[in-house]
């Protein structure tokens, strides 16, 4: 018999806990018509999960911009991003999320983010949950974004859990490859041509409780998580609250 012992549950945020992938296209999309840059939704799929600057790289498509010029459209694209945010905040929470984080909580999992985006604190805020949350690691934590496994390998030390005891909720192939790299469970979210590298797969939150996510990683494969090949960057340590209790969720199948 094998065990799967779930300590903590990692969400990605933009396309799981909130569904600014459209707000992102629109702002991008403002962007490149206003520069004359060539792009599409097509384009915009590729973005999924990747760093503002890498994003930009692969508009670019070998075409190269300096610092400055790189650093302005950025910002504007950003500012574009936050003024759309900023009207539509409210209808973006992903249905499902708010629910399953406080089942996970109610049983002493922790629960975190890992996100590629620079805005992730403020999104997290103007959605309310931030306070539910155990850790928050972005973009502007790491130096190495998706895939790396960077990112996750943060929020699992700053929850202090080992990373065979985390599972990671991802859209992208990007963070499904970084969660994978972290040597964690992770559960993709959509499509399966997107996600389907992932040890399971859900097309959404909607109605997944704690077990269903114990359930679909026994019964959708019998894959160990690899051994974590890098040790991530030295961060300052973070004070940690005490936590009242631990829990674990553990599912079993035979070997
Ligand atoms: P920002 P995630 C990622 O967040 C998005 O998936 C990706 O499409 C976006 O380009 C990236 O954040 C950067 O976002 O411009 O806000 O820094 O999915 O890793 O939560
Ligand atoms: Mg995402």
């Amino acid at each position: 018999m094998e065990t799967i012992e779930i300590t903590a549950v990692i969400f990605d945020l933009d396309g799981v806990i909130a569904d600014t992938s459209e707000y992102h296209y629109l702002s991008w999309q403002r962007l490149a018509d206003e520069e004359g840059l060539p792009f599409d939704r097509q384009v915009n799929e590729r973005l999924r999960g990747k760093s503002r600057r890498a994003s930009l790289d692969i508009i670019l498509g070998g075409h190269t911009v300096d610092d400055e010029q790189a650093a302005a459209w950025l910002e504007r694209k950003n500012d574009y991003f936050m003024q759309i945010f900023r009207d539509h905040a409210t209808e973006c929470l992903l249905p499902g999320v708010v629910p399953l984080i406080q089942e996970l909580r109610l049983a002493g999992i922790k629960v975190g983010v890992g996100s590629a985006s620079r805005n992730a604190r403020w999104i997290l805020q103007q959605l309310g949950i931030a306070e539910l949350l155990d850790a928050i690691i972005d973009g502007l934590d790491v130096e190495h974004s998706k895939p790396a496994p960077d990112v996750f390998l943060h929020v699992a030390d700053q929850m202090g859990v080992a990373a065979a005891h985390c599972v990671v909720l991802e859209d992208a192939a990007a963070g499904i490859e970084a969660a994978l790299a972290a040597g964690m469970w992770v559960i993709g979210l959509g499509p399966g041509q997107r996600v389907g590298h992932a040890h399971a797969r859900f097309d959404s939150l909607e109605g997944v409780t704690p077990a269903a996510i114990i359930a679909a990683l026994a019964g959708a494969s019998r894959r160990t998580p690899t051994p974590n090949p890098q040790p991530p960057t030295p961060q300052p340590p973070t004070p940690q609250p005490p936590t009242p209790h631990a829990g674990t969720l553990a599912g079993r199948w035979a070997s």
